[in-house]
C-alpha cells in the first residue's frame, strides 16, 4: 500500500517552465515528482514508475496529451493511473472529451498554487482509496492469503512471463485430509482455527516469491515461480511434513491434522500462455491421485 510520503506524481508538459513551477508550487506535499518532457518519455515513465497521479499537457508537439491519455488507457497496467490535464483555455467539447478518456479532472494555465494542491490532493485521496480496495479485493478475510481472483489473475501473468524468459513455474494444490469430521467433532469456529493455522505454515514455508492463496474451503493453491517440477515436489514435502508436526489441540484434546499436495509444473505441463488453467488442472488431478493413495503424501 503506498503511503502518502511515497505517492509519486509524474509531471508530462514540453515547456520547462511548467515543469519548474509545478515543482515549486507542489513541494510542500509530500510527493515524489517525476518529469517527463514529451508524451513518448511519459509513457516509459508511466510504465516503469507506475505513478499515483499524471499530470498531463494537453498541448504537446509531435504526441498531444489526448492522444498520450488514450494510449495510457488503453494498456491494462497503466488505466487506473488518474490523469490531470493542464491546459491553457478549454473549450466545453474539449472537456467533455478529457472525462470520456478518462481523466479525472483538469487544471487551467496559468494555475493558482492553491487549487493546484487542492486538485492533486484530491486525485492522490481517490487513488489511495482505490489501490486499498483492490488490494482489499484481492485478500481472503479468513487468512490473510491471497485470494481465487488474485490467483487466477496472477497465474495468467506468470505464464506470460514464462513464456517471455523461458523461467519455470509450478503449482501446488494443498488440501486438508479429512477435515469434514474435524468440523464435525470440534465445530466450524475450531475448523476455521485449523484453516487459518495451516494457512500460516504454508506462508511460512514458502519463499518471498511465492503466492500463496487460500483456493476455497479447505484447499490452498501455491504459485511456485521459477521453480521446476522436482524443486516443487522438495517444497510441497516440506509443507506437508510441517503441517504433519505441528500437534494441534482443541482444548487438551490433540487434534492430528494432515495435508495432500499436488504438484505440477510447466516443464511438464507446457508453458503457452494460456496454460495456467491446465497447470491448476494437472495439479488438481495429482491431489486427486494422492487422495487416492490414502493422504497424507505429495504426488506430482
Ligand atoms: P478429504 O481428505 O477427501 O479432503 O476429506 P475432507 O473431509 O476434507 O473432504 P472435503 O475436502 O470434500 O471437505 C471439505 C470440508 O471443508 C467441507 C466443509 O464443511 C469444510 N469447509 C469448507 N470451507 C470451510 C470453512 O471456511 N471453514 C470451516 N470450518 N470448514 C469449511
Ligand atoms: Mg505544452
Ligand atoms: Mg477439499
Ligand atoms: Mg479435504
Amino acid at each position: 500500500m503506498s503511503d502518502m510520503v511515497h505517492q509519486s506524481v509524474l509531471i508530462v508538459d514540453d515547456s520547462p517552465d511548467i515543469h519548474q513551477l509545478v515543482g515549486a508550487r507542489l513541494r510542500s506535499e509530500r510527493v515524489n515528482l517525476i518529469h517527463a518532457h514529451d508524451a513518448a518519455e511519459g509513457f516509459r515513465l508511466a510504465a516503469s514508475e507506475k505513478p499515483d497521479l499524471i499530470l498531463l499537457d494537453l498541448d504537446m508537439p509531435i504526441t498531444d496529451g489526448m492522444t498520450l491519455c488514450r494510449q495510457l488507457k488503453a494498456e491494462q497496467e497503466l488505466s487506473d493511473i488518474p490523469v490531470i490535464f493542464l491546459t491553457g483555455t478549454m473549450d466545453v467539447q474539449t472537456k467533455v472529451q478529457a472525462f470520456e478518456l478518462g481523466a479525472v479532472d483538469y487544471v487551467t494555465k496559468p494555475f493558482d498554487a492553491v487549487e493546484l494542491k487542492a486538485r492533486v490532493r484530491a486525485a492522490l485521496r481517490t487513488k489511495r482509496y482505490h489501490d486499498l480496495l483492490t488490494t482489499k479485493a484481492q485478500i481472503d478475510a479468513l487468512t490473510g492469503l491471497w485470494n481465487r481472483g488474485y490467483l487466477n489473475d496472477r497465474l495468467a501473468v506468470e505464464m506470460s512471463v514464462l513464456e517471455r524468459k523461458g523461467l519455470p513455474v509450478a503449482v501446488a494444490m494443498v488440501d486438508i485430509d479429512h477435515f469434514k469430521p474435524i468440523n464435525d467433532t470440534y465445530g466450524h469456529p475450531f475448523g476455521d482455527a485449523v484453516i487459518q493455522r495451516i494457512a500460516e505454515v504454508l506462508g511460512n514455508m514458502s519463499r518471498d516469491s511465492d503466492v500463496v492463496c487460500r483456493y476455497g474451503g479447505e484447499e490452498f493453491a501455491i504459485i511456485l515461480r521459477d521453480t521446476p517440477s522436482e524443486g516443487a515436489m522438495t517444497v510441497a514435502e516440506r509443507m506437508r511434513k510441517a503441517v504433519e508436526t505441528l500437534q494441534l489441540t482443541c482444548g487438551k484434546t490433540p487434534v492430528p491434522v494432515t495435508v495432500s499436495i499436488g504438484v505440477a509444473g510447466s516443464d511438464r505441463v507446457g508453458n503457452a500462455t494460456d496454460s495456467g488453467t491446465h497447470l491448476l488442472e494437472a495439479a488438481d488431478r495429482a491431489l486427486y491421485r494422492v487422495k487416492e493413495a490414502g493422504r497424507n503424501r505429495v504426488g506430482g
